[in-house]
């Protein structure tokens, strides 16, 4: 397995430059720096050159996380907005092949955050959805992208809110660049029990994202984290685990997350990277089990 995180842990705009992140959470302990597809919008080949350089010098993989914006839906039932959503998702994926990026996850089959004061129409979106995830995973397998949907808490999501609703959602897909991809904070909300999730994913699982009940780093709230690694290891899982802590106030990421209290406890910089340094090797340790990969 290889360790990462998600770079909002240190910012609160989604868009900013992540170009930093990818020596300091080197020098953190960490394998993999997730991004944002926001930043990638209006990027250009030269900053996409100069990007990639940067990950090859530091020796870190790239990950690619996204929430759609609403007109990004691939689900609309306005058709409009699904042959944007088409363009937008072909434009990225060509920008993550220059970026040697292979893994695309998040809610990348609907939209977030959800505006719960419309109706819903989970069916006609569950079928909008499939339709367009196969047309969009088959340009991801062409860029080598493994095109990973995030199964969701109800409050964030309607159409994935479970793995079994995801193992059914990728069957109905049918391309094998289009997976399933598990969040513990998520499956908290959601699961019957979490370690079996895990096991109902199995050779599916393509993108695992970490992080306790209350979205701080791994270690610093209530799950199982053993059991967690246990069930990993019980399916063969060799790829990728992404903590995705949230932990400050402010900013859009604060709104988006919900984050209306400082969870950091006033946290300095040098704080949050000792913090994060410390838990990724603390889940490095807990997920290697008594005969695995452990090697750092
Ligand atoms: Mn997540």
């Amino acid at each position: 397995m290889k360790y990462g995180i998600y770079f909002a842990y240190w910012e609160k705009e989604w868009g900013c430059d992540q170009k930093a992140y990818i020596r300091k959470v080197k020098e953190l302990g960490f394998d993999i720096l997730e991004i944002s597809c926001a930043m990638l919008k209006d990027i250009s080949d030269a900053e996409i050159a100069e990007m990639r350089k940067l990950t090859e010098d530091a020796g870190i993989i790239l990950t690619a996380g996204y929430g759609p914006a609403a007109s990004e839906n691939i689900a609309s039932a306005d058709p409009a907005v699904r042959a944007h959503a088409l363009e937008f998702y072909t434009d990225i994926l060509k920008k993550l092949e220059k970026l040697d990026i292979h893994t695309i996850g998040g809610g990348i089959y609907s939209y977030w955050p959800v505006d719960y004061t419309k109706p819903i129409d989970k069916e006609g979106d569950w079928a909008r959805s499939v339709s367009g995830v196969r047309e969009v995973g088959r340009i991801a397998a062409e860029c080598g992208v493994d095109y990973c949907l995030e199964v969701l808490n109800r409050f964030e999501g309607y159409i994935l809110n479970t793995c079994e609703e995801c193992r059914r959602f990728v069957e109905e897909v049918d391309v094998p660049a289009v997976k399933i991809m598990l969040d513990t904070f998520h499956m908290n909300i959601e699961e019957d029990d979490m370690l079996s999730a895990i096991r109902l994913a199995g050779k599916q699982l393509g993108h695992f994202h970490v992080g306790e009940n209350n979205r701080r780093l791994p270690g610093k709230g209530g799950l199982d984290w053993y059991g967690i690694g246990k069930a990993l290891r019980d399916i063969g899982y060799q790829g990728n685990v992404v903590m995705e802590p949230f932990v400050q106030q402010g900013g859009g990421v604060g709104s988006d997350i919900k984050i209306w209290r400082d969870l950091s406890h006033n946290a300095s910089q040098e704080r949050l990277d000792e913090d994060a340094r410390q838990s990724v090797e603390y889940l490095r340790y807990v997920f290697s089990g008594p005969y695995g990969d452990y090697s750092g």
